[in-house]
């Protein structure tokens, strides 16, 4: 696709949840566009001035009450689900526990047992700037991961445009949201909250490897 068209549009999803939103936006978008094209329609008629002397058109004034409502429904009916869907924590295979710190991760695999810290790799020979980290988040494909998510010092965010993950990271107090990665692959995203000096130095890296590959990660701690 044209360079110009993917700039417009949202990123490639790369979980469950980015996916549904993605076909919500289509959706919506096809339904605004129609509408764009059937008002401009009505516009560009000849208005013949058949209702110059009366005062009221029963008719008429009902149709456009009831169409823009119905319109109104059909997008609830759409996006109510999508809506709570994101937000249950259904069949979770494990908790990370994710701590925001002036200025790097830290991230915990509970159940494992083993925890690392994720601080920004310096440009060398062929990394990406300012988004690469020395160690990543490593998921598991299409099963859900509970992130439990906390800070130390001041308010981080964390961070997965592609992912359709934004959580702000607070201390004292515990946050979570499940995520489905559905693609193997490698996701950049950062700390989305003005944290202090170096908040544009401790970008987010996950790496979504399938579950073979992850039991055989996680077996080496
Ligand atoms: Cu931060």
């Amino acid at each position: 696709m044209n360079k110009l068209f993917m700039n417009l549009s949202f990123k490639l999803n790369e979980s469950n949840s980015m996916m549904n939103m993605n076909k919500l936006n289509d959706k919506l978008m096809m339904m605004m566009i129609m509408l764009l094209m059937m008002v401009t329609m009505m516009i560009m008629m000849k208005n013949k001035l058949l209702n110059k002397s009366t005062f009221e058109n029963q008719k008429m004034e009902t149709m456009w009450t009831t169409f823009p409502s119905l319109i109104i429904i059909l997008m609830t009916y759409l996006s109510i689900p999508i809506l709570y869907m994101n937000n249950e924590l259904k069949m979770n295979v494990m908790s990370m526990k994710v701590s925001g710190n002036q200025w790097f991760w830290n991230y915990n695999y509970m159940n494992f047992k083993y925890s690392f810290n994720s601080y920004m790799m310096l440009k060398k020979k062929f990394n990406f700037n300012l988004i690469e980290t020395d160690n990543s988040v490593i998921l598991p494909l299409n099963n859900e991961v509970l992130f439990i998510l906390s800070a130390s010092d001041v308010i981080h965010s964390w961070t997965m445009p592609s992912m359709n993950f934004k959580c702000d990271v607070i201390p004292g107090q515990i946050n979570t949201v499940s995520i489905k990665s559905n693609k193997i692959g490698i996701s950049f995203g950062q700390c989305s909250e003005v944290c202090g000096i170096n908040h544009s130095f401790m970008p987010i890296k996950v790496e979504t490897v399938t579950m073979k590959e992850f039991v055989n990660w996680i077996k080496k701690f």
